[in-house]
């Protein structure tokens, strides 16, 4: 078995529902009325691919512009980002070039992009289209994902396919210094420890 350890950091206007995201993944629910996150916290998630277990280091980012300024301790040392937009809301979408623009120009290791457009399951007030979104995302080097929270759509394969991506970089020649891989001289009990300790937002 071989366990990476990396850090993935969710990013993007506030009410895109990011907190929804993970939460969703990490407990498999999600609650309506979400406070606004303050500041950022971080949760743990396992994905499992192949003979890899992936521990993330989920940190959620709060939106309001007057966190931004702290946003850049958050995505320090991060191995993968997904910025996400509400694809009813076009400010959001709007918002996405320039949280990327920012972290490419403050980071020099190797990073996976996301640009993650959630609530397709508004259907009628939806602005953004898939191929516009898409293009965008080629645009910058990322990778386009479309998630709802409220028809729990893409939100597992959202982070298996963060997973599959974080081991292809770390396989091939461009692998980040802060990328920890640790190889298990045999096959054993996964004792890689999850803490949901740090859910800050949605919580009972
Ligand atoms: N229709 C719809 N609403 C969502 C979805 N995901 C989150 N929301 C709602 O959007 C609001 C903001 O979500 P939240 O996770 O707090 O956003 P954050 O500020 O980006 O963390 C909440 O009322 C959520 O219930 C979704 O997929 N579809
Ligand atoms: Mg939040």
């Amino acid at each position: 078995m071989k366990r990476l350890t990396a850090k993935l950091v969710f990013m993007g206007s506030q009410g895109v529902g990011k907190s929804s995201i993970i939460t969703r993944y990490i407990k498999g629910d999600y609650r309506k009325e979400c406070e606004a996150t303050i500041g950022a916290s971080f949760m743990y998630a396992k994905v499992t691919i192949r003979d890899y277990t992936i521990t993330l280091k989920v940190w959620d980012t709060a939106g309001q512009e007057r966190f931004r300024s702290l946003v850049p301790m958050y995505y320090r040392n991060s191995d993968a980002i997904a910025v996400v937009f509400d694809v009813s809301d076009r400010e959001s979408f709007r918002q996405v070039k320039s949280w990327i623009n920012e972290v490419k120009k403050n980071t020099d290791t190797p990073v996976v992009y996301y640009v993650v457009g959630n609530k397709t399951d508004l259907v009628d007030s939806r602005i953004i289209t898939y191929e516009e979104a898409k293009e965008f995302a080629t645009s910058v080097d990322a990778h386009y994902w479309e998630t709802s929270v409220y028809s729990n759509s893409g939100i597992q394969d959202l982070f298996t396919n963060i997973g599959r991506n974080l081991i292809e970089m770390v396989e091939s020649s461009k692998r980040p210094t802060n990328i920890k891989l640790e190889i298990d001289p045999e096959e054993g009990p996964n004792n890689v420890k999850i803490n949901n300790s740090n859910i800050k937002c949605c919580t009972n």
